[in-house]
């Protein structure tokens, strides 16, 4: 690969256009940079390390904690709390917000949300998981203590969202509200080399990524759609390719690239749904609108806009491209 560009040049580059600009943001993304080369390296030796498994813990959502999703907690918010421009940190792997008090990091103007790892679950068969991470600016007066609410922002108000995919290779993808832009690690030299600039959700595909085995649960208007996308039709390209990691960030990321929709609905299983609102499908619904793609909860409920309830709370989430959500849509509407 030629390399254009790092992360840290365009993050400057593109800093420049806004003469207000503090750098605080750009920092963020050091710390999150940072943490990712180091979470990196500890995934690619999963399997040598004593490092695959479970604690032994249970997180809040009562599901079992990965030794992996313990250390990329500490690592990203390690690496956040030691510059001193995040003045709070809610993350899918600590029961309760986590308040920086230091005489710098009180004073900073931004929250970051985090799922550190995600799709842990699939570590210990050396499949894809990823970081999920998001960024508010905060709501409390400067120097006083973070609260709840600086949390609980629709995920309109984001001011960035990303994810690192710990793939076949490493990839950064974030928007800053400007696009989304991706880049590649190169391990031999330690830097984020700007690869995907632009990441476009075409308006089509011919994907559809969701949980079949949990068929029996859907609702009528999700199990109309898998039936719908299984239906011959030259003109449309189906029947459609279903494809399933089981790691969000990874479905995600390959439906960016070549379209398609990921869907984890509602069900008798999960009746709220099971990917979290505000560490899951906030920031993949910034980073789908940004790219031209769609991202809803339901019929006529875009995810960004819901108003949060709690730190940990799960919706339905729909994503994808343009086209394909906006039918999905039509099934809810016509038979739920
Ligand atoms: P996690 O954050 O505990 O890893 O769970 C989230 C993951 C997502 O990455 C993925 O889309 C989903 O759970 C898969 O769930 P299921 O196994 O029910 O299909
Ligand atoms: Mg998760």
């Amino acid at each position: 690969m030629e390399i254009t560009k790092t992360l840290g040049e365009f993050i400057i580059e593109k800093q420049a256009d806004y003469p207000d600009a503090t750098g605080e943001l750009s920092s963020i993304f050091s710390s999150i940079r940072l943490a990712a080369k180091i979470v990196h390296r500890e995934i690619n030796k999963a399997g040598l390390a004593d490092i695959t498994g479970a604690v032994g813990n249970e997180n809040i959502q009562g599901e079992q904690q990965q030794k992996l999703d313990v250390i990329a907690n500490d690592k990203f918010k390690a690496a956040l709390a030691a510059r001193g421009v995040v003045c709070g940190l809610a993350s899918e792997e600590e029961d309760c917000y986590v308040h920086f008090d230091d005489d710098r990091s009180k004073f900073g103007k931004y929250v970051v949300l985090i799922d550190p790892l995600d799709g842990s679950s699939n570590i210990d068969v050396n499949v894809s998981v990823g970081t999920i991470f998001s960024v508010y600016r905060r709501l409390s007066p400067m120097g006083e203590p973070v609260t709840e609410a600086d949390f609980l922002q629709p995920g309109d108000q984001q001011v960035a969202a990303g994810y690192v995919i710990y793939g076949s290779s490493t990839m950064l993808v974030y928007s800053t509200g400007n696009g989304v832009h991706g880049f590649t690690y190169d391990p031999s030299l330690g830097i984020f080399c700007l690869s995907h600039e632009n990441m476009c959700y075409p308006e089509n595909g011919t994907i559809y990524s969701v949980n079949e085995g949990n068929y029996v649960h859907f609702h009528d208007g999700v199990k109309q759609y898998i039936k719908y996308c299984q239906m011959e039709d030259a003109k449309t390209n189906r029947p459609y390719t279903s494809r399933y990691i089981g790691s969000l960030v990874s479905d995600f990321h390959r439906n960016l690239i070549k379209g398609g929709i990921f869907l984890y609905p509602a069900s008798s299983l999960h009746p709220t749904g099971k990917l979290r609102l505000l560490y899951e499908c906030n920031p993949m619904a910034f980073l789908a609108e940004q790219a031209g793609g769609v991202a809803i909860s339901g019929v006529e409920s875009r995810t960004l806009e819901l108003e949060p309830s709690e730190l940990h709370q799960r919706v339905p989430f729909f994503v994808g491209s343009k086209n394909m959500v906006n039918k999905l849509e039509r099934f809810l509407r016509e038979f739920t």
